[in-house]
């Protein structure tokens, strides 16, 4: 470690950082560790001083107190990260660097930025001549240690100029690294929004599974504890899984009793979730799952209103002993809903991505999407390893649903899901995202929906109009025509009055 405030005659550095949080800590050790020299810097420098007499201490990393000296201390083209609070934070500091940067140098924002601030700063820098690039960072801070899964997107330019240490850096999953190039202009913090979503729905179906195992299965935590292990050896191997059978098994010492049920049941969020919502409702594809979830954590929020209304609204309660006479049978069925929905949700997340890079001209790397995830992120998973392979037989698979693995997947798993939602129903507990999985599932695959009701609905009340099923045309309901239909046969006989299509 030294200080580098003082112009040098040869730059030494390799990659610059500046936000001194604890991720952007790890992260500069992580790059020291591969043997990149870092040039670090944080708006309050008393940080830069403490992180080098500190953590930095013998590794080759250059502490900074200005954005000039940041710059002077970094070979060409300059590679700077900006590791500092969404927002505001992220625009001043690239104005603050603007005046002492050249064309082709890099700036990369990993914050938890949203997608559109990302495009609006990729064309910005554009014009510029600096290449911008925002990318995901997923992993906190043990994962910016020893490898996060990040997900770059951005200018593309930049890519073989970062891709050694970005790669070097990240989680690595079966030898590969959990880090490609995901796509143009705000690509990479899009992915990471539809990540957390994804990581949202993940954990409330864990929660559904746990809450079912309770209030029907009237299971001990230690119990639960023990199912969710067995689970991690099987097809739901994954992080949030491992972590769940270890939080159920943690114990307050001074009594002895899960800590988990202890902690006030509502939920926080910080919004990427909402995001994920909100640009699926935008878009137009029923990301339902992840909506669920969304708004699980609302109600779960309105405590005060819930603890009113369970002394007033009645329904089926399981009171006594549990109903569930075949224990094995029982989680064994809750199993297979829990990795159906978690197949119904990651089918939702390609479908709302696949349908982003249509309407936003973006070219989105599937396979690598999934390897991305696959580890170092909160989402890692063993099921992710199928995901990556399906999009690599083919990379232009409509829906993850049809793909022959998924296919016999949800096969074999719908009578469990099918009995464990029903079981759920029936004794009045809630599982919204089990449910809406399912409705999601029997909605796909209907050829007919009763939407033709709705449409009369609406050409009925505003003469919206609405199209004939094909080779259900008459002469009064031509075919290949928007038709509106007198309904109430007012003002003479029943007509309709057609329009071309
Ligand atoms: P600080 O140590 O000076 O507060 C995470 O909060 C990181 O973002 C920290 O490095 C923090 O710097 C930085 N940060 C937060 N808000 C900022 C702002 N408005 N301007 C510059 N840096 C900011």
């Amino acid at each position: 470690m030294s200080t580098g405030d003082s112009k040098p005659s040869e730059p030494k550095g390799d990659f610059g950082l500046i936000g001194l949080a604890v991720m952007g800590q790890n992260l500069i050790l992580n790059a020291a560790d591969h043997g990149y020299t870092v040039v670090c810097y944080n708006r309050t420098t008393s940080k830069v001083d403490h992180f080098l007499a500190n953590e930095a201490k013998g590794k080759p990393i250059i502490g900074v107190h200005s954005v000039q000296a940041l710059v002077e201390n970094l070979k060409r083209p300059r590679k700077i990260m900006l590791l500092v609070k969404a927002g505001d934070a992220v625009d001043n500091f690239i104005n603050q660097l603007l005046p002492f940067l050249e064309k082709g140098d890099i700036v990369i924002d990993g914050g938890n930025s949203h997608f559109p601030d990302s495009n609006r700063r990729f064309a910005e820098l554009k014009e510029k001549g600096i290449l911008f690039v925002g990318t995901g960072v997923s992993g906190g801070e043990e994962g910016a240690r020893t490898g996060p899964s990040l997900m770059p997107g951005g200018n593309e330019a930049a890519w073989p100029e970062i891709k050694g240490i970005f790669q070097d850096i990240a989680a690595k999953s079966d030898g590969e690294p959990c880090c490609d190039w995901v796509g143009d202009a705000g690509a990479g913090h899009y992915v990471k929004m539809v990540h957390n979503g994804i990581e949202y729905g993940d954990m409330q179906l864990i929660c559904e599974a746990y809450d079912v195992m309770k209030r029907v299965g009237k299971f001990t935590d230690k119990e639960i504890a023990d199912v969710f292990a067995t689970w991690n050896n099987g097809v739901l191997d994954s992080f949030l899984i491992e972590i769940t059978r270890d939080i159920l098994n943690f114990n307050d010492p001074t009594d002895n009793t899960p800590v988990v049920e202890k902690i006030l049941d509502t939920a926080g969020q910080k919004g990427t979730g909402k995001w994920t919502a909100v640009n699926a409702l935008d878009l137009g594809i029923p990301v339902t799952l992840i909506g669920e979830a969304v708004f699980s954590r609302c109600l779960s929020a309105l405590k005060d209103e819930r603890v009113k209304a369970s002394t007033i609204l009645q329904g089926p309660e399981v009171s006594g002993e549990s109903p569930v006479k075949d224990k094995q049978k029982f989680v064994d069925d809750l199993e297979q809903a829990l990795y159906a929905s978690k197949i119904i949700s990651y089918a939702q997340g390609f479908m709302l991505m696949n349908q982003a890079a249509k309407d936003y001209g973006w070219k989105l790397n599937n396979a690598g999407i999934a390897l991305m995830w696959r580890g170092g992120c909160i989402i890692r998973s063993v099921f992710l390893k199928e995901i990556t392979a399906a999009y690599r037989e083919n990379p232009h698979l409509d829906n993850l649903l049809f793909h022959p693995f998924f296919k016999d997947a949800i096969t074999k798993a719908q009578s469990g899901w099918r009995s464990s939602v029903a079981h759920a129903i029936t004794y009045g507990v809630p599982t919204p995202a089990f449910s809406t999985a399912l409705a999601f599932y029997d909605g796909l695959r209907s050829e007919k929906l009763p939407a033709n009701l709705l449409q009369a609905q609406r050409d009925y009340f505003g003469a919206h109009t609405f199209q004939v099923a094909k080779g259900k045309g008459t002469e009064f309901l031509p075919e290949n025509q928007w038709v509106h239909v007198n309904w109430t046969g007012r003002g003479g006989n029943v007509s309709a009055t057609t329009y071309d299509a």
